[in-house]
């Protein structure tokens, strides 16, 4: 099995925590001098780097979150001067202005080396050809697994996001061996493969790298056992890096977080105290080798936990489980907190649904009302009314018997939702209007 620097992926736990420690230092002073944000907030709390001597110290740092970059819009955040700063990317937040992000030289060479690495740890090697397929542009994901698989040495074809026919085309032609794009992206080509009658086991695809977005355990089967692959799962973020931040291993049992480059923590969202090891909380990430944009303590949103055990790969550093979703997407459903993901895994466990859904809320005389729509196989569509509403009728049993809160099933025609190319966009809040 090939590790890329085997160094940093399998050092002992303490020899971990002391370069995490001075590495944080050198991050904490750097920030402080040149970042009139941190260097406020600082003064706010009464601290000086000086006084963070250990990792648990980094719990009295403030949290950076969203708003701070907002308000520091474009290059508030920036930690050197523009003239050092060889690229800048943005992520689109639903509301307001971007967030503008700032890499130098030196750390497109860490970002292109960290992809390196979680592209190696899911099996891709030289011999490759990776096509990307997700969109080349602001958006941090094509360029960040491109600078990866080039680092490899493998053959890159960058395609971009959309035409999927022609992306089924090139992958034949071209004989492609690893796909990178959004997982929902994935389904929507083996469902174009088959209207195109291209048989997924005719190609040469074996691996899969996808992220952007959650998605479920069942829907990591549905994909591999549609397209014949090894779906891997990698996460990342604009703010800390782009995509790099974790990836599967071949084990596939939690994504190993890349801890010489980022300190994770997990809190409690409400109260923001930090939460014992093993906790479901929100991620914080602190970034300890950036240059032009480095992050201490950012609220990422995104709700996991955290596995210290070693992994059978030989890896020692932590693995983060799944996200289930963002705080700020979990729906409050008349006081129950439901992700769209736990809906998502108990649709792919019923045979007949089709991995495309749509959750619709709505607010009828105050009370929060949540239809699941659900794409259907032709047959379940076009069955009698009475085997279609028992079909429904067990759905909603099951979602009720899981979540604990009841919800309407619909059940649409097949093909009728919006399919995705880029992150999908499941959820359709209509309170907000
Ligand atoms: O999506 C970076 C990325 C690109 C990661 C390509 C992996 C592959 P943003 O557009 O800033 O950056 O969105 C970041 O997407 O906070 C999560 O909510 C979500 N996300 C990213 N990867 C995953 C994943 C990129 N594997 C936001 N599982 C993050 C679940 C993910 N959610």
């Amino acid at each position: 099995m090939k590790i890329w620097e085997p160094l940093y992926e399998c050092m002992p736990r303490e020899e971990i925590e002391q370069l995490q420690l001075e590495r944080l230092q050198a991050t904490l002073n750097r920030v402080y001098r040149s970042v009139t944000c941190y260097r406020k907030k600082f003064d706010e709390a009464g601290i000086v780097p000086e006084d963070i001597r250990s990792l648990d110290d980094l719990s009295r740092l403030p949290f950076t979150t969203k708003e701070d970059l907002r308000l520091n819009y474009p290059y508030g955040m920036f930690a050197v001067p523009l003239r050092e700063v060889i690229r800048i990317h943005s992520s689109s937040g639903t509301t307001g202005k971007p967030t503008v992000v700032g890499y130098t030289k030196n750390d497109i060479k860490t970002w292109s080396n960290l992809v390196a690495r979680f592209m190696t740890a899911a099996g891709v090697t030289h011999d490759d050809v990776v096509q990307i397929a997700f969109g080349y542009g602001m958006f941090t994901g094509a360029f960040g697994l491109h600078y990866g698989a080039e680092t490899i040495g493998a053959s890159v074809i960058p395609m971009s996001a959309g035409n999927t026919e022609k992306q089924i085309m090139i992958m034949q032609d071209y004989r492609t061996t690893a796909l990178v794009c959004t997982p929902s992206y994935a389904l929507t080509m083996a469902s174009r493969m088959e209207q195109m009658g291209v048989d997924p086991k005719s190609l040469s695809l074996k691996v899969g790298l996808f992220g952007s977005e959650p998605w479920s355990e069942a829907m990591r089967k549905e994909i591999e056992s549609r397209l014949y692959i090894s779906a891997t799962d990698n996460y990342g973020l604009s703010e800390i890096i782009g995509p790099g931040v974790a990836g599967d291993c071949e084990c596939k049992s939690g994504m190993h977080l890349f801890e010489d480059a980022f300190i994770p923590e997990i809190i409690d969202p409400e109260t923001g105290e930090v939460l014992p090891r093993g906790s479901v909380g929100e991620l914080v990430l602190t970034t300890l080798t950036k240059e032009a944009f480095p992050m201490i303590r950012y609220r990422t949103r995104d709700i996991t936990s955290l596995d210290y055990d070693k992994c059978d790969c030989g890896r020692t550093l932590v693995r983060m489980r799944k996200t289930m979703g963002r705080s700020d997407d979990m729906l409050i459903i008349r006081g129950v907190n439901v992700f769209p993901s736990q809906i998502e895994e108990i649709l792919f466990a019923i045979e007949g649904c089709e991995p495309h859904y749509q959750l619709v809320l709505d607010r009828e005389e105050d009370m929060d009302v949540l239809e699941v729509r659900i794409e259907v196989t032709e047959n379940i569509f076009f069955d009698e009314m009475k085997k279609q509403k028992s079909f429904v009728e067990l759905v909603e049993r099951k979602i009720h018997s899981v979540l604990g809160v009841g919800v309407t099933v619909r059940l649409v025609e097949p093909s009728s939702l919006p399919r995705h190319e880029g992150k999908a966009k499941r959820v359709i809040d209509n309170r907000k209007i």
